[in-house]
């Protein structure tokens, strides 16, 4: 009997996901130094379920791996382009998330403009009744919205918006040809157009402050800015500035550039609304998540081509073992 193939875990996947992959590998935990320095050179495939770097540095640790799966459609943790030059291939989770975190996204952006979280908060304190009702707030109406990004989500993100009846412009490095919406090439210039940022990008090296104080100060002060992406993608600093000095309205964020922690300055201010990381975060999204990471690395053990190979490593076959 050949035995199963090693899995490194990095995080904690569910039990049960955790019993599923059991059934066809071996996993070894990241965290097990032990077990790491054991087995490092028979493991084949990685499970990304932390945002723990998986670097040039571990790969070069793992000289059998073939497959790193990530649980999530953003990959950023994850260094493709040493995969790329090793062979091993790179799974995400594309389309199974994009309507939950577009949805979220929506949501957040209203919540923002209509202070709902202001509002909850003053009627829990009793302040309906004894001070009187919420103050009036800004309006989505009249709005027009700057997209940053239109890949998959922001393509979703867009639609939705459609039937909000709200004009959709979007920045990304090249037009996208499967949609009609005006394209800015430049970031800044789109901002001074509109007065709505929604921020959908891979993060990573190339998209780290990309949204800067200039594009804050450009967006106005009716300005609102959504991040559903990576917190790295703005400038956490340049917009707690933006929002404490209202060169900007408000924000409303489902990242942070170091998750869990956020900026106690963020956390001070009114005119944020902060989510923690939720854009997926179903129970049906993230178990659709989980089995596609479970079926990516199920194709590799049985010699079949991956579901969800990322864009810098295209499968063009598994080695010989
Ligand atoms: C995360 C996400 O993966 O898909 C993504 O890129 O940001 C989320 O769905 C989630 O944080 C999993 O831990």
């Amino acid at each position: 009997m050949t035995s199963r193939p090693r899995l490194l875990l990095t995080g904690r996947p569910p039990d049960d996901v955790h019993a599923t992959l059991e059934r066809t590998f071996r996993t070894v935990d990241l965290q097990d130094d032990a077990a790491l320095q054991r087995e490092a050179a028979q493991i084949e495939a990685v499970a990304v379920f932390a945002k723990r770097p998986v670097d040039e540095a571990l790969m070069a640790r793992l000289p059998q791996l073939r497959i790193i799966a990530n649980f999530g459609v953003g990959y950023d943790v994850v260094d493709a382009h040493a995969a790329a030059k090793r062979g091993v291939v790179v799974t995400n989770t594309p389309n199974v998330l994009d309507d939950e975190v577009a949805d979220t996204a929506v949501g957040l952006l209203i919540a923002t403009v209509r202070e709902f979280g202001a509002a909850e908060r003053h009627l829990r304190a009793g302040r309906w009744a004894s001070e009187g009702p919420f103050r009036l707030t800004s309006s989505l109406r009249g709005r027009t919205i700057g997209l940053v990004g239109m890949g998959r989500i922001g393509q979703a993100i867009a639609r939705r918006l459609e039937g909000f009846a709200l004009p959709v412009v979007y920045h990304s490095r090249r037009p996208n040809p499967a949609v009609a919406y005006p394209h800015h090439r430049d970031l800044t210039a789109m901002a001074a157009e509109v007065d709505t940022l929604i921020v959908i990008v891979p993060g990573g090296a190339a998209t780290r402050n990309l949204v800067d104080a200039g594009v804050l100060a450009a967006l106005g002060r009716d300005g609102v800015v959504i991040n559903m992406a990576r917190g790295t993608v703005i400038d956490e600093e340049a917009l707690v500035a933006a929002l404490r000095d209202g060169v900007i309205r408000a924000a409303g964020l489902d990242v942070y550039a170091h998750e869990p922690q956020v900026p106690a300055e963020l956390i001070a201010l009114e005119n944020a609304v902060l989510l923690p990381h939720v854009g997926s975060a179903s129970v049906a999204t993230r178990r659709a998540m989980a089995d596609l990471v479970v079926a990516n690395l199920e194709a590799y053990a049985a010699g079949e081509p991956p579901l969800s190979p990322v864009e810098e490593t295209p499968f063009r076959g598994w080695p010989a073992g």
